[in-house]
């Protein structure tokens, strides 16, 4: 039996079952994107609650509006189980699942070999797996394929396995999974071809690399190059500082350089599901090789003492205005990690947030799109953002400059504006201004 074209035909003329592992923001898009271009796809998820709601039609992945959802579902190309039996049948198996950090900083693959486990139990001829999820380079063939040999099955004859890093940028509005090129690397050739056949329906762009391990650093690099110059950044607004130079306008102006020159930009710390985390993979893996990835774990030190650094900038701000930040009461502007979002992971904003209270402060915050935020020890909801409030704090924190907040409003009523994200740039008001 020839698998490969077998799976090559099923793909061209969208008869190919495809299994999404994994509904969030990365697998619900794409599951919804093999739906929308004719396959039929299942999508398996442990929690029963996001099931229910796609087979109810129902979008709670903001990239993906109910009105893409619904119809998919009533047409029968699109619906969601907690069982993982469903996947005997189809030809094709993503698997989307989380890679976190531990606690110690190591990654965390839990997610990862739960789902190669599940597809090992279900694997059969003729099919092709492959991995999403951001990960250390060598992890597709280190654990995924072992997993599936145990069936007698041959890579890149019987079963093809490959891995294409997820590219989802939450919460963009030009870029989705259609229109982003889809890095694609193989196990095998025939690997390639395949899972190249697979995406080239739903997306754009296919770029092929030669092996997993070339995919899986692909991703590494585009978000270690994220991260490395975001820290580089971050020092460059200390260096300022202690210069006397306003970081702002230096990188405005450094920005005129037509080539050579990207801009990132200084801010409260690093947050996210991916930037924070996906070098320390890199770094991970390269540690057991014996190198030590020095930018990358530079860039992770710096990055992390930007919450401290915001610290300093308030407690001296309030110390020009003669008060401690012990009672004091300070009110924290955003708390998801990055503008008009309501993801709080990995948010610098919680570290502020609890930095400021174990310093004595009575700490309030306001994020339009964040209603609650949950301490370790305490839950936290939004205050409405009036007058009397801005009025009332000794100090105002902007961390994420959310697109809705209105600077002048803000200067107009708070009396100390500290700001990390440079959102009061040529605006004045009552307040005084002290910026990162
Ligand atoms: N940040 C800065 N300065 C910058 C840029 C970002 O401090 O100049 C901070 C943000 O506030 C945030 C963190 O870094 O806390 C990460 O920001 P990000 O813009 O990288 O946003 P993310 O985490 O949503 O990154 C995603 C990434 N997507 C994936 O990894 C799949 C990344 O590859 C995208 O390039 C990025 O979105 C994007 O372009 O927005």
């Amino acid at each position: 039996m020839d698998y490969k074209q077998q799976l090559l035909d099923r793909l061209h003329n969208r008869t190919a079952k495809i299994g999404v592992i994994g509904m969030g923001y990365v697998g619900l898009p794409l599951a919804v994107e093999f739906a929308r271009v004719g396959f039929h796809v299942v999508g398996v998820d442990v929690l029963e609650e996001k099931v229910n709601k796609i087979n109810a039609g129902e979008s709670y992945i903001p990239d993906v509006p109910t009105e893409w959802l619904a119809p998919l579902v009533k047409s029968g190309h699109m619906r969601a189980t907690t069982s993982f039996d469903v996947l005997r049948d189809v030809d094709v198996i993503s698997i989307c699942v989380p890679t976190p950090l531990l606690k110690t900083k190591d990654p965390d693959m839990s997610f990862v070999v739960a789902a190669a486990d599940a597809v090992a139990t279900v694997c059969h001829a003729g099919l092709l797996v492959v991995l999403e999820s951001t990960t250390y380079p060598g992890t597709t063939d280190e654990v995924i394929v072992p997993r599936l040999l145990q069936n007698g099955l041959t890579v890149g004859k019987d079963v093809f396995v490959s891995f294409s890093p997820e590219r989802v940028d939450p919460g963009n509005p030009v870029y989705g999974v259609h229109n982003t090129p889809k890095v694609v690397g193989g196990v095998t050739p025939a690997c390639v071809e395949v899972v190249a056949a697979l995406y080239a329906p739903a997306v754009e762009r296919v770029v092929t690399v030669s092996s997993t391990a070339a995919a899986e650093m692909v991703k590494l690099l585009e978000n270690t190059f994220r991260a490395v110059n975001i820290g580089l950044v971050n020092e460059m607004a200390i260096m300022c500082s202690r210069l006397g130079v306003d970081v702002w306008e230096v990188i405005e102006a450094a920005s005129s350089k037509p080539f050579g020159f990207m801009p990132f930009y200084p801010g409260p710390g690093l947050g996210g599901h991916c930037i924070p985390i996906d070098p320390l993979y890199l770094s991970w893996k390269l540690r057991a090789l014996n190198y030590t990835a020095r930018f990358i774990e530079l860039a992770s030190e710096i990055n992390t003492s930007m919450p401290y650094y915001v610290i300093n900038l308030v407690m001296n701000a309030l110390n020009d205005d003669g008060k401690s930040v012990k009672g004091c009461k300070i009110g924290v502007l955003g708390m998801a990690y990055k503008r008009d979002i309501d993801d709080l992971r990995e948010s610098p904003a919680l570290d502020i947030f609890e930095l400021l209270e174990a310093k004595g402060a009575h700490v309030t915050f306001n994020d339009p799109f964040c209603p609650m935020v949950r301490f370790s020890s305490s839950v936290e909801h939004s205050v409405e953002l009036t007058a009397e409030w801005l009025a009332a704090q000794d100090c105002v924190v902007i961390v994420t400059d959310h697109s809705a907040y209105d600077v002048d409003f803000i200067l107009k009523h708070a009396q100390l504006v500290v700001d990390t994200r440079n959102k009061t740039k040529g605006k004045q008001g009552n307040a005084r201004i002290v910026r990162l």
